[in-house]
């Protein structure tokens, strides 16, 4: 089994009862890419991040890969198709981190309208100074009109944080959601609708070939000047030079992202620099509790295919 982090002792323990284990040693550092292919040519079971490509090159390697179990919902870092016709299971972690994924979308998009950021610096720089009417003055949350883009598990759990902020919720999805519609209230409506008549355009869609760049310069443009948008998916699901575009000409009034189309991004990253941007590094399900429920799933996954049972929580299905 090849891990691409350092994982805690206690979690990696069962496998070392069944597998010879090999963990990348360094828990901030990623495996290089030439590295993760010599590795895959021993292993039977790669545990990777979501930052870790598993591509063709990984998987021909791995001529004795039988499971390669994400830790993280998404897994568009993964070529699934290529797993498959070679008889590869893919795993990921659903459910699990619903929960905090959601507290945080929730948190930035807070942060964002309230330039909590800002006013926390502000202080810490000494520049409190005296009290003015418009100080610091953000965009009311409560009663406005959210739009959540991508309804799945993380979506639905944004849309019932939004229903206690009294928030008229809309949504668009692939597929109709009667269990949002019914429970949380949400309304369903066409992408271009949606962005016309959202306050915060929430942005929870996987990144799959149908996606990337679902936020272009017409998407931006459709939107409220006073809109703020929230990205807690995934970077490339947006066009980054049309969103730099809008927010610099005032196409739309702000913007909290958590994830980036080419990360780890620099302090100088044009998004990270602009006053009204939230940016955070990638860190939606990062809580001590879930990143171990995260990591316990992805290792348990392992375990059940290197014992012959079915996985977990699959994502493809293998003959
Ligand atoms: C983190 C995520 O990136 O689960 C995902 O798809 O993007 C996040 O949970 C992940 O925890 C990093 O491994």
């Amino acid at each position: 089994v090849f891990i691409t982090r350092k994982l805690p002792e206690d979690v990696v323990a069962p496998l070392l009862a069944i597998a010879e284990v090999e963990m990348w040693p360094h828990e901030d550092m990623a495996v290089p890419h030439d590295v993760l292919v010599k590795k895959a040519k021993r292993a039977t079971a790669i545990l990777p991040m979501v930052s870790d490509p598993i591509d063709e090159d990984v998987l021909s390697a791995g001529s004795a890969l039988r499971v390669v179990a994400n830790m993280g919902v998404g897994y568009d870092n993964i070529d699934v198709a290529a797993a498959t016709r070679r008889g590869i299971l893919v795993c990921n972690t659903p459910d699990v981190l619903t929960d905090t994924t959601a507290d945080l979308t929730f948190a930035l998009l807070l942060a964002t309208a309230r330039r909590l950021v800002e006013a926390a610096e502000f202080l810490k720089e000494g520049k409190w100074k005296s009290w003015s009417p418009f100080l610091l003055a953000g965009a009311d949350v409560h009663h406005k009109t959210i739009g959540i883009v991508g309804m799945g598990n993380i979506g639905q759990a944004v849309a019932k944080r939004a229903k206690g902020f009294d928030m008229n919720i809309l949504y668009y999805n692939r597929s109709r959601r009667p269990e949002a519609e019914g429970k949380l209230g949400a309304v369903y409506r066409p992408f271009a609708d949606l962005l016309a008549e959202s306050d915060f355009v929430v942005c929870l869609t996987p990144l799959t070939s149908e996606t990337r760049h679902l936020f272009n310069r017409e998407a931006f443009r459709q939107m409220k000047k006073s809109a703020i948008f929230i990205n807690a998916a995934r970077g490339a699901v947006v066009d980054e030079q049309a969103l730099y575009d809008a927010l610099v000409g005032g196409e739309i009034a702000a913007a909290g992202l958590d994830v980036f189309e080419h990360e780890p991004v620099a302090a100088d990253h044009p998004l990270v620099s602009l006053p009204n941007v939230v940016a955070l590094p990638h860190i939606g399900s990062a809580t001590y509790e879930t990143r171990r429920a995260m990591m316990t799933l992805a290792r348990d996954n392992i375990i059940a295919v290197l014992e012959g049972r079915p996985p977990l929580t699959p994502v493809n299905r293998v003959e």
